[in-house]
C-alpha cells in the first residue's frame, strides 16, 4: 500500500509537470504572438524628406519602447497611393498611420480651413503656438467623427508660386497661368482670386504635367519644388509665401479602437517626440533646397510687395473663414 502511494506520488510529480508545462509554454507563445503589432505608415515623400524621417523616428522609438513588440513599417514615395487615396485607406483601416498635408483634410473637416487660409500665420512660431495649443487640440476632436485620430503636426514651411513662363513679381504676372493646386476648394479659390487658372491634380502628376505643358506652374514649399524635380521645368520661384499649411500625422480610428490603452499611449508619445526632430530637419532642408535651386540656375524672386496679395484674398476669407465660428479671430489673437 505504502509502495503504491509512493508510486502515485512519483507519477504525479513527474508526469503532471511533463504534460502541463508544455501546454503552459504553448499557450504563452500564443499570447506573446497575439500582442505583436505591425503598423503600416504612409508618406508621399521619399525616404530622406523630413516628414518621412519623422515617421522613421516614430518607428524607432516604438520599437525601442515596446522591446520590439511594435513594428511600424514606413512606406515612402506614395507607395501606398496618392494623398487622397491614402486618406481613404486610413479611414477604412487599410493604412494605420498617414502623414498628409492639411489642405486635403479641409475637404473632410472644414474647420481645418483655418490653418489653410492664406497669410493666416505671422511666422513659424505663431503657427507652432496655434497648432500645438488649444486650437490645434480642438480641431483634432473633429477628426474623430470622420474616422481619424490626429497625433500631431509637422512643419511644411510656406507655400509659394513657381512656374516655367516668367518671374512673378506682382499679381498681374500670375494672370492666365495654369497653376496646379491640391484637390481642395480653398486652394482653388485662392488661385482664382489671383487671376490664374487652378488645375487640381495629385502631387504625383505634377512633374509630368509641367514637362508636357498641361500646367505652367504650381505652388509649394522649397523642398517639394526641389525633391519632386519640379524646378527642372518651373525655374521661377516667387517667395510670395501665401500659406503656411502644416502637415498632420493621422492614425486610423478603426485600428486605434482595437489597441490597448498602453499601446495608444506609446504611439501618442512616439509621435510627440518625433515632432521637434522633424521640425529641426525641416529648417535645414529649406536652406539646402534653396542652395540647390540657385546652383542649378533657377531664379528665386524675393522682396515682392505682399500687400496686394493679402488684399486679393478677401473673397477667400469671405467664403471660407466666415463659417469657422471665431477660430480665425482666435488664431490671430495668439501672440
Ligand atoms: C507638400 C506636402 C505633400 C503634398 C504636396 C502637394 O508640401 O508635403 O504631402 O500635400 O505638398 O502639394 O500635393
Amino acid at each position: 500500500m505504502a509502495d503504491l502511494s509512493k508510486k502515485t506520488i512519483i507519477i504525479f510529480a513527474v508526469l503532471v509537470p511533463m504534460l502541463i508545462l508544455p501546454l503552459i509554454y504553448i499557450s504563452s507563445i500564443g499570447r506573446r504572438e497575439e500582442k505583436k503589432i505591425i503598423l503600416k505608415a504612409a508618406d508621399d515623400h521619399e525616404l530622406t524628406y523630413p516628414t518621412t524621417q519623422g515617421l522613421l523616428k516614430m518607428a524607432e522609438l516604438l520599437k525601442k519602447w515596446s522591446h520590439g513588440r511594435i513594428t511600424m513599417i514606413v512606406y515612402p514615395s506614395a507607395q501606398l497611393g496618392s494623398e487622397r487615396e491614402t486618406i481613404k485607406k486610413t479611414r477604412d483601416g487599410k493604412i494605420d498611420i498617414n502623414r498628409v498635408n492639411i489642405n486635403p483634410i479641409t475637404q473632410i473637416v472644414p474647420q481645418f480651413k483655418a490653418f489653410a487660409l492664406p497669410y493666416i500665420f505671422r511666422s513659424a512660431e505663431h503657427m507652432h503656438k496655434v497648432v500645438d495649443g488649444e486650437i490645434g487640440k480642438e480641431l483634432m476632436e473633429y477628426l474623430k467623427k470622420k474616422g481619424f485620430i490626429g497625433l500631431g503636426f509637422y512643419d511644411s514651411g510656406q507655400r509659394s508660386f513657381y512656374n516655367s513662363v516668367r518671374p512673378i513679381r506682382s499679381i498681374a504676372d500670375l494672370k492666365g497661368l495654369r497653376i496646379r493646386v491640391q484637390k481642395a476648394e480653398i486652394t482653388i479659390d485662392m488661385v482664382k482670386a489671383l487671376g490664374a487658372i487652378p488645375i487640381p491634380m495629385s502631387f504625383e502628376e505634377v512633374y509630368t504635367a509641367l514637362r508636357t505643358g498641361v500646367i505652367q506652374g504650381a505652388e509649394n514649399n522649397y523642398p517639394s519644388w526641389i525633391t519632386k524635380g519640379h524646378f527642372e521645368t518651373a525655374k521661377y520661384y516667387t517667395q510670395d509665401e501665401h500659406s503656411r499649411v502644416p502637415e498632420i500625422i493621422l492614425f486610423s480610428k478603426k485600428r486605434w479602437d482595437t489597441l490597448s490603452a498602453e499601446d495608444r499611449e506609446l504611439i501618442e508619445r512616439a509621435a510627440k517626440e518625433s515632432i521637434p526632430y522633424q521640425r529641426k530637419l525641416w529648417e535645414k532642408m529649406v536652406e539646402k533646397s534653396k542652395d540647390k535651386a540657385l546652383a542649378t540656375g533657377c531664379e528665386i524672386i524675393t522682396g515682392i510687395d505682399k500687400r496686394p496679395f493679402i488684399k486679393a484674398m478677401e473673397p477667400v476669407y469671405r467664403k471660407h473663414a466666415s463659417k469657422l465660428k471665431g477660430i480665425v479671430k482666435r488664431i490671430q489673437a495668439v501672440r
